[in-house]
């Protein structure tokens, strides 16, 4: 699974970016090339299960993320939209965080508002270029061959353009099964989940307002101040659990912003325990329990005979998983199980 960092220029894409990953790339400067790292998925329910099984090691999940260089706008050297250029790195993640200036930092007065329409209308336009090519090719076609391959793909990309040109993204369409598999191939920018940072300056959160405008785009919308979640992020976990108490946070806003990511993306965790490794794997929200057999080993995917699944909260209040099962919970579960977030998940199988 990726993720998109996108954004106009110095935003504080990258400032975000080495803060999730641990990276170190430089800031302030921009650069065309994108930056790709992993990051693990912070998951206090793991750090208590480590606890609890005291296991030779602990494996988080993670995702990768994708730096995406800003643009300024408007047409680049070239003539062309520079806009188009850096967003063609997008079409290849499976979702998208716009970073925000809120911050002034010596690039001018903040346009939040402004960049939320400039990027949402780049989107659009990146897209209805793929839309009217694609019209073209299909017009071409029916003037070769007298027809095309696929009588419902004219209506179809028709739609789409439609929507596009009256500056809506994709992703409002509701789309039936044949429209689906149409536009699957395509990998439009505004099919994307889309979750927006407002990045400020330290202790300035933003005005509701600006909060709304942000919620009206993004289907997850999360303030936090890059520059200070970087510098946190780099902190012992000791002196950043001492430096948050001070503050009165209980948790890091980076922390919220990847598990908004995380559930954009449609995507939860499950948990394996035991003395050598407890560790947190990441499946689609509603996966049945031989699909996520299948996320450890394809073999435990082909021979499932059953799962036993203990929820967390449940073997939290039991203390040990022994006590779970005195207590029954933990239950046997069949291949129809769909899996819940934090299920504690042993697979028996036999291949
Ligand atoms: N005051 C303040 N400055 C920040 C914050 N986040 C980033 N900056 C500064 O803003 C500048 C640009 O940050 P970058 O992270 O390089 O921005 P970017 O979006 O990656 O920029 P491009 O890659 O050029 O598009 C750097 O000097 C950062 O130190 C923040 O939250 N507050
Ligand atoms: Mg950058």
């Amino acid at each position: 699974m990726q993720i998109g960092i996108i954004g106009m220029k110095f935003t504080g894409k990258t400032t975000l970016f080495n803060a999730i990953t641990g990276a170190d790339q430089p800031t302030g400067q921009g650069g065309v090339e994108p930056h790709r790292a992993v990051g693990k998925i912070p998951d206090q329910r793991l750090e208590r299960l480590t606890e609890m099984f005291k296991p030779k090691r602990t494996v988080h999940a993670a995702v990768e993320w994708v730096d995406i260089p800003g643009f300024a706008g408007g047409t680049g050297p070239d003539g062309g939209r520079e806009a188009v250029r850096f967003l063609e790195h997008g079409r290849k993640v499976d979702a998208l965080a716009q970073v925000v200036r809120c911050f002034d930092g010596g690039y001018g007065a903040p346009d939040p508002q402004g960049e939320l329409e400039s990027m949402a209308l780049e989107l659009i336009l990146t897209d209805l270029q793929v839309v009217e090519n694609r019209l073209e090719k299909l017009a071409k076609d029916k003037a070769r061959m007298g027809k095309v391959a696929n009588p419902l793909e004219p209506p179809c990309f028709e739609r789409l353009k439609q929507q596009l040109e009256n500056d809506r993204p994709l992703r409002e369409l509701e789309l039936n099964p044949d429209e689906q598999k149409i536009v699957s191939g395509f990998a439009f920018l505004t099919l994307k989940p889309l979750m927006v940072v407002l990045n400020h300056a330290e202790g300035e959160p933003p005005a509701p307002e600006l909060v709304a405008a942000a919620e009206a785009v993004g289907a997850e919308v999360v303030a936090l101040c890059a520059s200070m979640e970087e510098e946190l992020a780099q902190l012992a976990p000791e002196e950043a659990r001492e430096f948050l108490a001070d503050l009165g946070i209980a948790e890091p806003a980076l922390v919220r912003m990847i598990h908004a990511a995380y559930g954009a993306l449609n995507l939860q965790s499950f948990f394996t325990v035991g003395p050598d490794e407890c560790r947190a794997w990441t499946v689609r929200k509603g996966a049945t329990a031989p699909e996520a057999a299948g996320v450890i080993h394809s073999d435990l995917q082909r021979g499932f005979i059953r799962a036993e699944v203990t929820a967390y909260d449940d073997l939290i209040t039991s203390g040990s998983l022994a006590a779970a099962k005195a207590a029954n919970l933990v239950r046997l579960e069949g291949k129809a199980y769909q899996v819940h977030d934090g299920d504690i998940i042993e697979i028996r199988f036999s291949v």
